[in-house]
């Protein structure tokens, strides 16, 4: 008997999926794989239940004879593993992004004399509003806040991006990237007080107020499912940062890092070229405690960050900071630096990783760019941030533009290196 092998990456079975399952059937025994957490995420589909419960809603299936797990988006090792004679798929997978693991599962096939079934996509009222209904659960504040710890626990970093509009989150949410046989996408997003204050045309000195910076959060998360952390900047007086974390928390962001600087905070890329105090670790230590006592679930955190290399004060400084705001209660460290050369984040995060395996390191690689994920990584950080780089890559582009419109009198010289009008409309989902 012939088998054909489906991939499932889904939290709920619908029409389609039992459309495929039917399809199926004609050609033999039926054995679904189910993707891991994993993987999922990487597919654009954060869980919505847990995996034992996505095997058990398919083994539930009479039509189904088989369930396996299958650990990655490419089928590599699947069907190495089961050698099916077919793999059937809706046929979506012949677009773009992915397109790439149809590719994948159709050459993998072919050294065998295995076949690719394309099914039409079932894309009725019902499934998009089924699929409308998993995208409006992971955006609800209880599935979004806890969702930065999970993944955490699931990724070997979390990748994040700055972002500052409703605009610049849809970037965030749906930029999904093949390369070299793999599917990316990143994981949260970084509310950068840099770049909020910019996009507003204001200096990064805690000038814009917390009332505005909510609303940014808020257009976000409007047009977002991904986890937020926010820029907290030095969190400010102890009785209002309590304030701060208990809306946060609320709105369903996942995490506030706040500084260890007082007084007139500048932006940390001035290192030591502006005025910048840092506060004593007592103080300090107080703040995250406040914030950690107002807090009313687990899933919210509060990363300390520290700013000892930026005001060059050493790294046994560094050090004992890290420790003493651990000790404090704070639920992750970053470390900041603004050299190009990543040596000192490294001994750094090595040096706090020998005595402390468990607490999330996260870094910020504006200057030392040079360093990639996967070595990062290596040196035990969790979470990275690209903190400006939207920002600074549109700048540059629309002032361009700005003066060439200047220069030419007309629009027609722009034009080609603008996006179309028809694709910047089609990124902007109508419900
Ligand atoms: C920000 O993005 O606002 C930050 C990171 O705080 S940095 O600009 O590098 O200080
Ligand atoms: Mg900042």
């Amino acid at each position: 008997m012939k088998t054909v092998y489906t991939c499932f990456c889904t939290d709920v079975i619908h029409e389609g999926h039992l459309n495929i399952l039917n399809v199926a059937k004609k050609y033999g025994k039926v054995i679904v794989g189910i993707l891991s957490d994993e993987a999922m995420i990487r597919f654009n589909r954060f869980p919505t239940i847990s995996f034992e419960d996505r095997i058990r809603i398919v083994k539930e299936l009479d039509i189904v004879d088989d369930v396996v797990v299958q650990d990655d988006i490419m089928y590599d090792k699947i069907v190495a593993e089961l050698r099916p004679d077919y793999i059937i798929h809706g046929d979506n997978w012949k677009d773009e992004p992915m397109k790439a693991i149809r590719d994948n599962a159709e050459t993998l096939l072919s050294e065998y004399g295995g076949e690719v079934i394309d099914v039409p996509y079932t894309y009725n009222e019902n499934v998009k509003r089924i699929d409308q209904r998993i995208k409006e659960k992971l955006s609800m504040p209880e599935y979004r806040r806890k969702r930065l710890r999970q993944l955490i626990g699931l990724c070997p970093i979390v990748k994040t991006i700055e972002v500052h509009s409703g605009l610049t989150g849809l970037i965030a949410e749906k930029t999904i990237v093949e390369h070299n046989g793999e599917l990316d996408q990143f994981d949260a997003m970084w509310i950068s007080s840099l770049c909020d204050s910019t996009a507003k045309g204001k200096p990064d000195i805690e000038l814009v107020d917390m009332t505005s910076r909510y609303r940014t959060i808020d257009d976000v998360m409007e047009v977002t499912t991904k986890p937020i952390i926010f820029d907290g900047d030095t969190g400010g007086l102890i009785e209002h940062f309590v304030y701060t974390v208990r809306t946060l928390e609320r709105m369903g962001v996942s995490a506030i890092i706040i500084e260890d600087k007082t007084g007139l905070k500048k932006n940390s890329l001035f290192g030591t070229e502006v005025q910048q105090t840092q506060d004593s670790i007592e103080h300090f230590c107080e703040k995250i405690k406040a914030g950690k006592k107002i807090q009313l679930t687990d899933d919210f955190m509060i990363i300390a960050r520290i700013e000892s290399l930026i005001l060059e004060q050493g790294m046994e400084d560094a050090l004992e900071r890290a420790f003493a705001y651990v000790e404090a209660g704070a639920d992750g460290i970053m470390i900041h630096s603004r050299k190009k050369d990543p040596a000192e984040i490294l001994e750094f995060c090595d040096k706090f990783r020998e005595k402390n395996s468990s607490t999330p390191i996260v870094v910020v690689p504006t200057s030392f760019n040079q360093i990639t994920e996967s070595e990062l990584a290596e040196h035990g950080v969790n979470i990275v941030i690209y903190a400006n780089q939207l920002t600074r890559s549109a700048f540059p582009a629309m002032e361009q533009t700005a003066r060439d419109i200047l220069k030419y009198h007309r629009a027609k010289e722009v034009d080609e290196r603008l996006m179309p009008i028809k694709e910047i409309i089609t990124l902007i989902d109508e419900l």
